[in-house]
C-alpha cells in the first residue's frame, strides 16, 4: 500500500481537533506502514491559509486528503464570526425602534458576509488542496467529513469537487475499507457525481470499532504544531469516552450522527489516554461524548472511570463535559467532585417538565433538582451551565413563569453566580424531529436549504416561532441593552419581571392529557 495521506483539519476555532487526531491514529495501528501527516488550519492565520495548505502539500506529496470540517452553524448567543448573530439577527426582526432594526440589518449583513465567506473559503481550500494534491499524484483523491458535514451531508453535493468521498459520522471503518481497496458503499458516505446520499442515510448505524488509547507518542511525530495545544494551559484537550445517545429529544441531532447504541470505550484505555496528556502537562479535559451518562444503565460505566482516574493518582485534573444530571447517583456525584469535575452543561432546556415531556427529551426535573443537591453535598462549587431554548413547542406564559420556579431552585442549590443560564434559540437542524414537525405544520417546506442565511428561511431556522416569537425578542433586546455581559441571567430577571415566578410544584408536574395546542399538533412519532 503506497498512499501517503495528509489530514487536513479545516479553519476553525483552536478547538483540539481530536477528529483527525482519532482517525490517524486508528490508521496507523491498522497499517503502520503508510505514511500520515496532520496538518490544522485552526493553528494558521486566517490570510496565511491558502499558502500556508500548499506549503504543506508540496513537502509532502499526499495521495490522500482527508479534509475534516468541524463546524458551520453559528446560532448562538456568543460573539465571533463578525458579531453576535443571535442579536444581530433579533435587531433586524424584532426592534421597534428603525436605527436598531437598521443597526440589526447591518450587523446581519456582516454575518452573513462572514459565514458564506467561510463556507466558499472552505470548498476553495478543498478545491484548491485536491488540485495541488494531482500535481505530484494525478490519482490524488480527497475525502470530506466531520461535525459539520455529518449534519449538512445532503447540501454539500453541489458545492464539492466530482469524485470527492463525503463521509457522514464517525470515519474509522469508512477509511480502513478505503486503504483495503474495498467497496466501501454500504458505509454512511457517497462520492460526489458517482452515488447520490442514500435516503435517511444519516439514520443508518454506525459501524461499532474497538476503541483503544490514542498513541500521542506516534501522534507528536505526525504532527509537529500539536505543542500549540500544551502551552496554554486553559485548553480543554478532548478526550471521548463513548460514542452514541439513546434518546430522543426533537431538536437534536447528535442521537442520529453517532447513532443511539452506546458504545463505552473501555475505562483502562480511556485513562491510558489520559496519562498520556497528563504526562505532557495537560490538566483539563472535555469528555467530547454527546452524553457522559446518556441514561442510568450506564451509571456503572461512568464510575468504573472516575474510580480508575482516581486511582491513576493522575493529580490537579480537571475536566468538563456534557451532563444529563438525571443519571446522578451520591456514590457517582463524589467521584465527579473527587476527579475534578469543575463545569457542565446540563441542556434541560426549559424548567417545565410539561415542555420537557413534549420535546421527548425524557428528563425528570425533580430528579435533576434532587441530583443537584447531592452534587453539592458531595462538594461540588465550580460553575454549571443550564442550556435554556424558549419556545421550542408550545411555550406560554405560564410554562415561562415554571422555567424561572426551576431556575431560581438551581440558583438556591448552587448559589446565584455559580448557575450560568445559557439562553439558546435552537437551530432548527436536519433530520432531526423538530424537522418534520415544521413540515407537518407548513412552517418549512421539503427541500427547503438548512444553510441558507437569507432573511426569509433563517427566520424559520432561527426557531422562534409566534405567538411568542416577538415577546422573547422583545426581552432579548432589552437583556442585550440593560446587562448585555450578563445575558442569561438579565434575560430570566425581565421575564420575572413582567411575568412573575410559577410555585415550583407547578413547574414539576406534567398534566397528562391537558389541552394545549400540541394536542392539536403533535410532535411527529418516529417513522
Ligand atoms: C463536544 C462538543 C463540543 C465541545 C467541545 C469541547 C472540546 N474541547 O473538544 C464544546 C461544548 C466546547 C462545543 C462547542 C461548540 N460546538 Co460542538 N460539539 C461537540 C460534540 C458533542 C462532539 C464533538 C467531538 O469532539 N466528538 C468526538 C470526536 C472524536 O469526533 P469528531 O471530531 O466529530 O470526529 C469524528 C467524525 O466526525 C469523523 N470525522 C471527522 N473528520 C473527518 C474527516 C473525514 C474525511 C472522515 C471520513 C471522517 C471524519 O471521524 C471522527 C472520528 O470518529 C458535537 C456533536 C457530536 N455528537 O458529534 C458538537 C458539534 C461538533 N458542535 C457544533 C457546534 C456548532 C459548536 C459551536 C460552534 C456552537 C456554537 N454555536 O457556539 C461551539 C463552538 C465551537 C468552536 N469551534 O468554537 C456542531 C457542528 C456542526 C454545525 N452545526 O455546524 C456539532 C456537530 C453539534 C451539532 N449537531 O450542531 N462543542
Ligand atoms: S440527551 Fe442530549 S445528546 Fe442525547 S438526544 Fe437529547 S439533546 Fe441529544
Amino acid at each position: 500500500m503506497n498512499q501517503k495521506i495528509l489530514y487536513v483539519r479545516l479553519p476553525c476555532n483552536p478547538i483540539f481537533p481530536i477528529g483527525v487526531v482519532y482517525l490517524s491514529d486508528h490508521i496507523h495501528k491498522l497499517f503502520p506502514e503508510i505514511e500520515q501527516k496532520i496538518f490544522d488550519l485552526g493553528t494558521v492565520p486566517p490570510l496565511d491559509f491558502n499558502q500556508a495548505l500548499e506549503d504543506c502539500i508540496d513537502q509532502f506529496q499526499p495521495s490522500l486528503l482527508i479534509f475534516s470540517w468541524r463546524d458551520i452553524q453559528i446560532y448562538a448567543p456568543v460573539g465571533g464570526r463578525g458579531g453576535n448573530p443571535l442579536q444581530n439577527a433579533f435587531e433586524f426582526y424584532y426592534a421597534q425602534n428603525p436605527l436598531t432594526r437598521l443597526k440589526g440589518a447591518v450587523g446581519g449583513f456582516k454575518v452573513a458576509t462572514a459565514y458564506y465567506g467561510e463556507l466558499w473559503r472552505n470548498e476553495g481550500l478543498i478545491k484548491r488542496g485536491l488540485k495541488r494534491a494531482r500535481k505530484y499524484d494525478p490519482q490524488a483523491r480527497a475525502v470530506v467529513g466531520g461535525g459539520a458535514v455529518s449534519v449538512f451531508y445532503e447540501q454539500l453535493k453541489t458545492q464539492l469537487p466530482q469524485g470527492t468521498i463525503v463521509s457522514v459520522g464517525e470515519g474509522e471503518k469508512l477509511l480502513e475499507k478505503l486503504l483495503q481497496g474495498q467497496d466501501f458503499s454500504d458505509e454512511r458516505c457517497y462520492v460526489v457525481g458517482e452515488t447520490q446520499p442514500r435516503e435517511r442515510m444519516i439514520h443508518e448505524w454506525p459501524t461499532p470499532i474497538e476503541k483503544t488509547a490514542c498513541d500521542y507518542d506516534y501522534i507528536q511525530t505526525i504532527w509537529p504544531e500539536f505543542d500549540y495545544y500544551l502551552q496554554e494551559n486553559d485548553f480543554y484537550i478532548g478526550v471521548q469516552t463513548k460514542r452514541g445517545c439513546p434518546h430522543n429529544c426533537c431538536y437534536c441531532v447528535y442521537t442520529v450522527v453517532e447513532g443511539k447504541q452506546v458504545r463505552i470505550n473501555p475505562a483502562d484505555e480511556v485513562v491510558k489516554e489520559m496519562r498520556q496528556l497528563y504526562d505532557r502537562g495537560i490538566r483539563n479535559f472535555w469528555f467530547t461524548d454527546a452524553q457522559f451518562i446518556p441514561a442510568k444503565r450506564y451509571i456503572p460505566d461512568a464510575i468504573e472511570l472516575l474510580q480508575k482516574i482516581l486511582d491513576s493518582g493522575m493529580k490537579d485534573t480537571h475536566w468538563a463535559a456534557y451532563i444529563r444530571a438525571d443519571n446522578l447517583t451520591p456514590e457517582l456525584c463524589d467521584l465527579m467532585v473527587k476527579t475534578g469535575m469543575n463545569y457542565f452543561e446540563i441542556g434541560i432546556t426549559s424548567g417545565s417538565q410539561e415542555l420537557v415531556r413534549k420535546m421527548r427529551m425524557g428528563y425528570n426535573l425533580r430528579t435533576v433538582l434532587q441530583n443537584c443537591r447531592d452534587l453539592k453535598n458531595a462538594g461540588f462549587d465550580d460553575l454549571v451551565s443550564v442550556n435554556y431554548s424558549f419556545n421550542v413547542i408550545d411555550e406560554t406564559y405560564e410554562t415561562i413563569r415554571q422555567t424561572i420556579a426551576y431556575h431560581r431552585e438551581l440558583e438556591r442549590i448552587f448559589g446565584v453566580d455559580k448557575v450560568e443560564p445559557a439562553i439558546f434559540f435552537i437551530g432548527l437542524q436536519p433530520h432531526t424531529h423538530l424537522e418534520e414537525y415544521a413540515f407537518e405544520n407548513n412552517i418549512l417546506k421539503p427541500g427547503y436549504n438548512p444553510m441558507s442565511l437569507m432573511p426569509w428561511t433563517a427566520k424559520k431556522l432561527l426557531w422562534n416561532p409566534e405567538p411568542l416569537g416577538s415577546f422573547f425578542g422583545e426581552v432579548c433586546l432589552q437583556a442585550w441593552n440593560t446587562n448585555p455581559n450578563d445575558f442569561g441571567r438579565e434575560v430570566l430577571k425581565i421575564l420575572e419581571d413582567k411575568l412573575g415566578c410559577a410555585p415550583l410544584e407547578e413547574a414539576l408536574t406534567a398534566p397528562i392529557g391537558k389541552k394545549t395546542i400540541s394536542n392539536k399538533k403533535q410532535l411527529v412519532t418516529i417513522k
